[in-house]
């Protein structure tokens, strides 16, 4: 079997499969689409992913996998050991839930589809875009901290004391909020505390987008 993931180095939508991808050993040989010179929207791309965003997964001769979501869960159902859902229903209700504050309500809105539509069609300048994008991005980290900080099924990991999809995707989410826009997260303690657990993992910590070998060397990027 050969995987092939469509992604790009600063993606953090990329960085959640790459994470699964590690942490259940599966290899997959990754492809490039270079979102700041606007490679998503190439033809032959857009064959690939026709909604010109990564990532994508094509798995031998199949049909591209295409949404983070779906892709972990795949992965999930095929390569099951290390397991990243709970094996209860609730539990699982309850991993998809926070991975969906990331996934479905923060990330969406801080895109660069998002930040060029702001930047040509409502001609905000890069400090006011900036702005809105850390907005975005902490009111999802604060909705996450709401949950994990008062529920007595966080452990050391979001749900328990192994990591799961739900740490994928909070670690993406503070990548993004950290590196890339400067929030402070002073105010969200247990969130913070769970990142540096998932970072101890080698899976999560050499999937950072910065540790991508095509990432730029100055990371004032
Ligand atoms: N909901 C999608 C989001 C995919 C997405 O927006 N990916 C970003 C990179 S993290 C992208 O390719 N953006 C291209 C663009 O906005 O032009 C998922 O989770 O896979």
């Amino acid at each position: 079997m050969t995987m092939k993931l469509y992604g790009f180095w600063r993606s953090l939508a990329t960085y959640r499969i790459r994470t699964a991808l590690a942490l259940k050993g599966v290899k997959a040989e990754e492809v490039s689409i270079n979102l700041l010179q606007g490679k998503q929207y190439a033809d032959e791309y857009t064959v690939v992913n026709p909604q010109s965003v990564v990532p994508a997964l094509v798995i031998d001769d199949g049909p591209p996998l295409f949404q983070s979501m779906a892709i972990l869960e795949y992965l999930e159902e095929t390569h099951p050991q290390p397991a990243l859902l709970p094996k209860d229903a609730r539990g699982r209700a309850r991993v998809r839930g926070l991975a969906q504050i990331a996934v479905a309500d923060g990330h969406p809105i801080i895109t660069p589809r998002v930040r060029n539509y702001l930047e040509t069609e409502l001609h905000l300048d890069e400090a006011a875009r900036n702005r809105w994008c850390a907005h975005w991005m902490l009111k999802a980290l604060e909705a996450i901290e709401g949950h994990l900080a008062k529920e007595r099924e966080t452990g050391r990991f979001c749900h328990g004391d192994s990591p799961t999809i739900a740490d994928i995707c909070l670690a993406s989410q503070v990548i993004g909020a950290t590196n890339y826009f400067n929030c402070d997260t002073t105010d969200m303690p247990t969130v913070m505390r769970i990142f540096g657990e998932c970072m101890k993992i080698d899976a999560f910590d050499r999937s950072q987008p910065l540790k991508q070998p095509d990432a730029p060397k100055n990371p004032a990027h």
